[in-house]
């Protein structure tokens, strides 16, 4: 068996990096409910150059599972290096770029794909900010807390006045998604903010639908140095595409 003839209906993107400890069970969550909903599938794991046994995790459960496809950086180059490649290299129609703790449910993507088809937008951010978002699970008050401030200074930089930048939870339309991505030069945790930036710029329309998030306290991010790298990273994203217009 290899990759369906069809085009798949839905790509979903995991960027990982060091998550053989989260990575089998987010997958084994989304396979069952993807076979179940969304039969025309395609999974693509973005191994971001990890030194611990992600790759090994994610090829044992791809050995049962075609639909499964696992893409290895060579060097670990951030999150938003590892999400392009995934964009890059999906053939669905449809994108999901989710984090690999699945914090936001799987499921959930009905909501965003409904959103997609009553206003036409080819691009849908989860929000953990706006009514109707579930939070069943907070992220430690320092992480909201800087979430809030990186997503005030976003504000000063990118048009849209999103209130949740940074949700892991992501859909785009395939054509969208690809022509974003290859403008991208974000390679780390900012690249949700060129991207929104890049679609507003390029005149796409963006929903904010609202998720369920249960956090997964064994976090990635490094609270010293991520969150400086990050509004560095903004305030170039402006200057980089002067003069883009749709
Ligand atoms: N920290 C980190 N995460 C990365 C990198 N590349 C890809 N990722 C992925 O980005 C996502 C970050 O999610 P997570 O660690 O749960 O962060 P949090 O939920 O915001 O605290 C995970 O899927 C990571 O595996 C990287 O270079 N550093
Ligand atoms: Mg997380």
């Amino acid at each position: 068996m290899g990759m369906p003839d069809t085009e798949p209906h839905l790509s979903v993107v995991f960027p990982a990096y060091n998550e053989q400890e989260r990575i089998g069970e987010s997958l084994r969550k989304a396979r069952t409910w993807l076979e179940e909903h969304q039969p025309e599938h395609e999974v693509l794991v973005v191994d971001d150059g990890s030194s611990d046994a992600t790759a090994a995790v994610v090829l044992a459960e791809a050995a049962s599972w075609p639909r499964l496809r696992l893409v290895q950086l060579g060097e670990n180059r951030g999150k938003g290096a590892a999400t392009r490649h995934g964009v890059l290299g999906a053939t669905g129609t449809w994108i999901l770029c989710s984090d690999a703790d699945l914090s936001t449910p799987i499921h959930d993507v009905e909501r965003l794909l409904a959103a997609a088809a009553a206003s036409r937008a080819p691009v849908v951010i989860g929000s953990r900010s706006i009514t109707g978002s579930n939070i069943t699970q907070r992220q430690p008050l320092y992480r909201v807390a800087m979430g809030r401030a990186f997503n005030s200074a976003t504000r000063l930089v990118t048009p849209g006045g999103h209130n949740d930048t940074q949700c892991g939870f992501k859909l785009y339309r395939r054509d969208v998604a690809q022509d974003l991505f290859s403008r991208l030069t974000v390679d780390g945790f900012a690249f949700d903010v060129e991207v929104l930036y890049l679609a507003h710029a390029l005149g796409h329309q963006v929903a904010e639908v609202a998720v369920t998030w249960h956090n997964d306290e064994r976090s990635s991010v490094n609270v010293l140095l991520d969150p400086a790298r990050m509004f560095v990273d903004i305030f170039r994203i402006r200057r980089r595409h002067r003069g883009l217009t749709r």
